[in-house]
């Protein structure tokens, strides 16, 4: 597959179009029914759970949440290759692979309401917290890869990152020693065409983030990341691959953000309705759905009576997490040194008297 799509062709891999029918056969991969139909659910779990969390933040009840609305194919197939053994190290915008890992809707809630106890994703095997500091996660990524390497393991690395994400020195160091080293690292870009509000052809006078690969020495494909299809069959490549020593792959998966960078931007501000709706016809869950209704193997039925079951129990999670106990100011700022310094415990009570103070005015 990495030699058919050397990114240096710019040819996209893709096995669907836009209508959910299979242009590519060679390449439609093998996947039984009842696993197929439990990846759209994942795919439509997701994306309910996304549009009420918006609902949630505006009736002031979470701080921020960045949307993953139209992205849910390339998170939701990395789920469906990643096993328990394998690390997944997010940036913050793949609810699918969290919820795969093991990770919950109420871990995700608690850490846009503040807590980091969230972050702990404490019932997902090796998964790291989500990262906030774009592509810091990456080096991570490498460092992990070069201790499975070390100790002769079988595991992979996925590694997720955006576009904008591509444009730190942190990305670079990251996919340059993977591939010095041939660390079994999946680099998994999801190109949303946007870093905030900077879109993607001011972000590098690069053809493709795909064709970096090629310079690193190291396999790289670009992917329709629209497609679960295409993206199940790259993931699975590149597990294959690197599994068996050849070293990391870059995976640039191309999407778009149909959301808001975070709760807080507004992309009203910088891109037009025609854009929108030419990106609204790759949509992956229409695809799939009608890939799915084609075989007979969903119904709009179906979905109607799912989604009203997945909007309780994301509201049940909403709720467990909004009912989940204070953070303990203790929390804040013990974590960094064992013998704490005389500064930050003079930090610490200061703010103690503020809140004292606080609580005494109302
Ligand atoms: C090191 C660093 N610089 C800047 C920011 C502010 N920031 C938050 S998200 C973001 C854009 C990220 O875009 P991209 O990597 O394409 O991922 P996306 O948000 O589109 O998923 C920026 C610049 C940050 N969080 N960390």
């Amino acid at each position: 597959m990495f030699e058919e799509y050397n990114p240096i062709n710019e040819k996209i891999f893709r096995v669907i179009d836009n209508d959910g029918k299979v242009i590519n056969k060679k390449w439609m991969p093998e996947i039984d029914n009842e696993r197929l139909v439990k990846a759209y659910k994942d795919m439509l779990f997701a994306r309910t759970a996304d549009l009420q969390t918006v609902s949630y933040q505006r009736q002031g009840r979470i701080y921020t949440y960045p949307p993953n609305y139209g992205q849910e194919a390339i998170s939701v197939a990395t789920g469906m290759v990643m096993r328990d053994e394998d690390w997944l190290v997010p940036a913050f915008r793949e609810m699918g692979a969290y919820l795969a890992k093991g990770g919950t809707l109420k871990d995700i809630f608690l850490v846009f309401m503040g807590h980091e106890d969230g972050n702990v994703f404490k019932n997902a095997n090796h998964m790291l917290p989500m990262s906030v500091p774009i592509a810091s996660q990456l080096i991570h990524a490498t460092g992990i890869g070069y201790e499975i390497k070390y100790n002769k393991k079988k595991e992979v690395v996925y590694a997720f990152c955006g576009d904008s994400g591509t444009s730190e020195g942190d990305f670079h160091e990251a996919v340059n020693m993977a591939g010095a080293w041939k660390v079994p690292v999946i680099f998994m870009i999801q190109n949303n065409q946007y870093g905030i509000s900077t879109p993607f052809k001011v972000q590098t006078a690069s053809k493709s983030i795909a064709i970096k690969s090629v310079a690193y020495g190291i396999a790289g494909i670009q992917v329709d990341g629209n497609d679960i299809f295409a993206m199940y069959q790259a993931i699975k490549a590149a597990s294959d691959y690197a599994l068996a020593g050849n070293g990391p792959v870059l995976i640039e998966a191309m999407t778009y953000r149909k959301g808001a960078h975070t709760t807080s931007d507004d992309p009203t501000k910088y891109r037009t309705k025609e854009e929108e709706d030419a990106w609204d016809l790759t949509d992956p869950l229409k695809r799939m759905k009608a890939y799915l209704i084609s075989k007979k193997l969903w119904s709009q039925k179906e979905e109607d009576a799912l989604v009203v079951e997945f909007k309780k129990e994301v509201e049940r999670q909403f709720v467990e997490a909004e009912n989940y106990p204070a953070y303990k100011i203790g929390d804040v700022f013990g974590y960094m040194y064992e013998d704490m310094p005389d500064d930050l415990k003079k930090q610490q009570n200061d703010y103690e008297n503020f809140l004292k103070w606080k609580e005494a005015r109302k």
